[in-house]
């Protein structure tokens, strides 16, 4: 990014995703536009990888707005049920699964199973354009376990039933600040910030 970019377009359909992207990058001097304002019609994620559907995703939108983009390509990986539902977490329950669907189907998977241990990933790019061959690329986890119910109405997705044992709370329970500053898409767009930062300066790794 050179340091005229002022706007930058954000590759998400989900509003959970963009408000906490949003709050994360507060302070940066960017304007983050969400897609759907700019009229851009969404890619399907046909990547196996978290790092590919996300370049996918920021790909599509830089092409189609003539901006600099981001993406967050994010899921829940579970160990008992050998990692899913993993790149497919949002259409788990079916290719237009609202979050209950996908918790209840999650619970149902692991009712009786004692191990319970799962993780977020997220992995978060930037493209100074469609056709960029150096993206920026980070990304975060965040470890837990899947609870046996939900609690919390906070967040999005897989929190109400996502324990974090070091705070003793699920996702949903968290304040907003609490979830950013333990979130696996916390840790990062913070990484994103700071390699968008060095670029800015003339110490990243410039095309
Ligand atoms: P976009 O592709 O438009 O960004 P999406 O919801 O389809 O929106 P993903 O393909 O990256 O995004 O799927 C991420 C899914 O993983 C998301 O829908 C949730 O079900 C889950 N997820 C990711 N981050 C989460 C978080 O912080 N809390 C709870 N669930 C999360």
């Amino acid at each position: 990014m050179n340091k005229a970019t002022r706007q930058i377009v954000m590759a998400t359909g989900n509003s959970g995703k963009m408000r906490e992207i949003v709050e994360l990058m507060a302070g940066t001097g960017v304007e983050i536009v969400a897609q759907n304002r700019l009229g851009v019609i969404p890619t399907e994620e046909t990547g196996a990888t978290f790092v590919a559907n996300a370049l996918q995703k920021a790909r599509n939108a830089a092409k189609q707005t003539g901006l600099p983009a981001i993406a967050d390509d994010s899921g829940l990986i579970v160990a008992a049920l050998g990692g899913d539902p993993g790149v497919r977490s949002a259409r788990y329950a079916g290719p237009q699964a609202t979050d209950a669907e996908n918790i209840n189907k999650l619970l149902d998977a692991l009712h009786g199973v004692a191990s319970r241990g799962a993780h977020f990933h997220c992995a978060a790019v930037f493209v100074r354009d469609a056709a960029d061959e150096h993206p920026l690329v980070a990304e975060g986890i965040w470890r837990g376990e899947i609870s046996a119910a939900s609690h919390g109405s906070g967040g999005f997705g897989y929190d109400p039933v996502f324990f974090d044992p070091e705070l003793g709370k699920t996702g949903a329970e968290l304040t907003r600040s609490e979830k950013n500053s333990r979130s696996h898409r916390g840790q990062a767009i913070r990484d994103l910030c700071r390699l968008l930062l060095a670029e800015c300066n003339g110490s990243g790794a410039a095309r």
